[in-house]
């Protein structure tokens, strides 16, 4: 990252929340400073780095608030570097913005030869792309003199809002060397990566989940709403969202928005476990690899509050609204995590430091006692400490504890402090 470089966190449910913070610090020093906070999806805010020595190790940490006021926490790191457009303490949202801008035009070298008055003309009526409704991406086909060019996206018909190399505000031009003949364009409102069929081919994910995600049909290799982008230019092609519902899909990459020529050979299999799942494929353009990864977004996980109750040394109860919708809770298992010292950490996988328990679900929920002392603990998830532990509770309270709850695959979904009822 480098410049005025943009942060952004992809949140599962946005409707969830009220207001996004974000904090950073260098690497080495305490104080976290805010960056700014926004109150909208996409929830993100703009960094003026170019302050801070190049190589510079960034953490940052954003602080998301929630309509009942709760607040849930994650944190990232980045360098300071020359500006990209993967810049940003999270993965960067494929999914549509939610406001597009007025006009996107392709201003550049070949301006002339499309019959504008001049080149690098972002106003030219000949040189603007188009809204496509179905996948939000602007468009347009120019029949282009084979030649080297340079070229940018510019919104609005001006230059206060252009975009180059890797989808960077202000960033390097763009070199095209088309061969002659039609040539796409192609600008994503969500990156701000711009690309044309004469750069490489497009590059899109086809599969039964395309009806889902608002194209008119699935396996239509046309429709870009999973259009699969290099924004750092290393070679793979990346495409993540968090609104495939939950279910069982399979999907393939197609080159050059048909169907002639796809990968691998045979559909890849994807199952999401539970609605706002982020499911991010990448494919390696020179080897055809697609690998394919479904996590919990990030913005859960929080050790700075107590949302886990002791109700007495063998059962502890965890929030049942921490289970996502439509998932039973036997899918899930739940650790304790102490440490003497309060050497707890979150990292984007684990709690890391410390000693780890295991607990175990109880189906039947907290016992009619404690429900009847406890009204508030009701629907709570009820969690049995290990025997061989109850003993040791009371000096391992006197220290950090956590109750950190993970998936089928072993992955963090959730965590908390524990206090006492
Ligand atoms: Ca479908
Ligand atoms: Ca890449």
């Amino acid at each position: 990252m480098g410049g005025r470089a943009e942060l952004s966190v992809a949140l599962a449910d946005t409707s969830r929340f009220a207001e996004v913070s974000f904090y950073y610090r260098p690497a080495g020093t305490t104080d976290w400073k805010l960056i700014g906070t926004d109150d909208n999806p996409r929830y993100r805010v703009y960094q003026d780095v170019t302050g801070l020595p190049k190589g510079t190790l960034l953490e940052y940490r954003i602080v998301a608030k929630d309509l009942s006021g709760r607040y849930s926490a994650t944190s990232s790191w980045a360098f300071v570097g020359d500006p990209t457009g993967s810049s940003g303490p999270s993965a960067i949202s494929y999914d549509p913005p939610e406001k597009q801008p007025g006009s996107v035009s392709v201003p550049g070298s070949f301006n002339a030869s499309l019959g504008c008055p001049a080149d690098w003309l972002p106003d030219c009526d000949k040189a603007q792309l188009k809204l496509d409704s179905e996948d939000q991406i602007w468009k347009a086909s120019f029949n282009l003199p084979a030649g080297d060019y340079d070229y940018k996206a510019a919104l609005n018909g001006g230059w206060d809002e252009n975009y180059g190399v890797g989808g960077a505000r202000n960033g390097s031009n763009i070199n095209v060397k088309p061969t002659g003949g039609t040539v796409g364009f192609y600008y994503d409102h969500a990156t701000h990566w711009v690309t044309s069929s004469a750069q490489g081919p497009i590059l899109t994910v086809v599969g039964s989940f395309q009806s889902e995600l608002g194209c008119a049909a699935d396996w239509k290799p046309d429709c870009m709403r999973p259009w699969l982008q290099d924004l750092d230019g290393d070679g793979t092609y990346t495409w993540a969202s968090v609104q495939i519902p939950k279910g069982g899909y399979e999907f393939k990459v197609a080159h050059g928005l048909s169907l002639d020529e796809t990968y691998p050979a045979d559909n890849v299999t994807l199952t999401v476990p539970s609605d706002g799942m982020q499911v991010r494929i990448d494919y390696v353009l020179a080897t055809h690899q697609v690998s394919v990864s479904v996590t919990q977004p990030s913005a859960k996980p929080d050790l700075s509050v107590a949302r886990a109750v002791l109700v007495n040394d063998g059962m502890i109860a965890y929030p049942a609204n921490a289970v996502p919708a439509g998932t039973p809770a036997s899918s899930f298992t739940w650790r304790l995590h102490a440490s003497a010292k309060g050497g707890l950490g979150l990292d984007a996988e684990a709690i890391v430091g410390g000693e780890v328990f295991s607990l175990s679900r109880d189906g039947k929920g907290l016992p009619a006692g404690v429900r009847l002392a406890h009204p508030e603990l009701a629907d709570a998830i009820a969690l049995r400490v290990d025997p061989a532990v109850v003993g040791r509770m009371k000096r391992l309270l006197a220290g950090q504890v956590a109750v950190a709850m993970y998936d089928d695959q072993g992955r963090l979904v959730d965590a908390t402090g524990l206090k006492r009822a």
